[in-house]
């Protein structure tokens, strides 16, 4: 495949970029995380999306170097924020099938000057479901060494309220297929729930794809401080990074 061949040489021909989206403390109207979201200009076919191009990384390994250039330069720029605030990087499971994940990630924090607990690693729940006792390891030893963990897209896929206790995470992202249906009562006394839970388990908390104030409100309400969504901002590139951190949102 001709898209497979290009892909291949991406890194090499610089045409991957990081974008960040910022989660927002509305209690303070600031960023204390930025997430990364990978983005590929393709020379003739323009910005392919990580939607289209991770698949075709995953099936053909090339996730792995692409998963460690991403790691790499989203903890290189992170490197140059005010210390209080932290990156988050997506993770696929094919990266987290390879032994060295942990190694990986442990010279990729000195190597950017990174303190580790200024990490996130976001992990879906395909991640524990495939190998949970392999996983549950990698988890320790990232835990250990004082990086976070996060569990991102929580509620949409096979979620297991179980994972939250027996896997140790520090956050949980809850999908914004949630905040799309706020206005059904079922939906809402779930996300109601999932917020309590998070409180108990003393877990942190954001609600991705917040896109209008209403939504805002309602969450507001229920005690949600920490919002990602258009709302705030898009992902931007790094460039536009240090007016989200100067100006209040
Ligand atoms: O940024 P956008 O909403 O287009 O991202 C689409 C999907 O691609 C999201 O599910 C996101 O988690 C994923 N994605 C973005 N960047 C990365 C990355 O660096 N690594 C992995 N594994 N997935 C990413
Ligand atoms: O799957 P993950 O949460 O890693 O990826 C985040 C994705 O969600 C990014 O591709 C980003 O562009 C997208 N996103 C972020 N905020 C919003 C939002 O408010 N609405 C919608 N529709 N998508 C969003
Ligand atoms: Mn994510
Ligand atoms: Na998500």
């Amino acid at each position: 495949r001709q898209i497979e061949h290009d892909l291949r040489a991406a890194i090499a021909n610089d045409e991957l970029e990081l974008f960040y989206q910022p989660i927002v403390d509305v209690r303070s109207h600031r960023v204390n995380t930025f997430e990364a979201l990978l983005r590929w200009r393709h020379p003739t076919r323009g910005l392919v999306s990580p939607e289209v191009f991770i698949p075709i990384a995953e099936e053909t390994g090339l996730i792995v170097e692409i998963g460690e250039w991403v790691l790499a330069s989203a903890c290189r720029d992170a490197a140059a924020w005010p210390a209080d605030i932290r990156v988050a990087v997506n993770f696929s499971p094919v990266q987290f099938r390879r032994r060295d994940v942990v190694a990986m990630i442990e010279r990729a924090l000195p190597a950017a000057g990174l303190a580790p607990d200024r990490l996130e690693v976001e992990v879906t729940e395909a991640i524990l479901i495939r190998d949970a006792e392999a996983t549950r390891i990698v988890f320790e030893r990232l835990r250990r060494s004082g990086v976070r963990l996060s569990l991102d897209d929580f509620g949409s896929g096979y979620s297991s309220l179980s994972y939250l206790n027996t896997f140790p995470f520090d956050k949980i992202k809850i999908d914004r297929a949630f905040v799309i249906d706020l206005s059904n009562p079922k939906s809402l006394a779930v996300i109601t729930a999932v917020i309590n839970l998070a409180e108990r388990l003393n877990l942190s908390l954001v609600v991705e794809g917040v896109e209008t104030e209403k939504q805002l409100e309602i969450l507001s309400s229920l005690g949600v401080t920490n919002f990602q969504g258009f709302l705030f901002s898009p992902p931007r590139p790094l460039a536009e990074i240090d007016q989200m951190i100067r100006e209040p949102f």
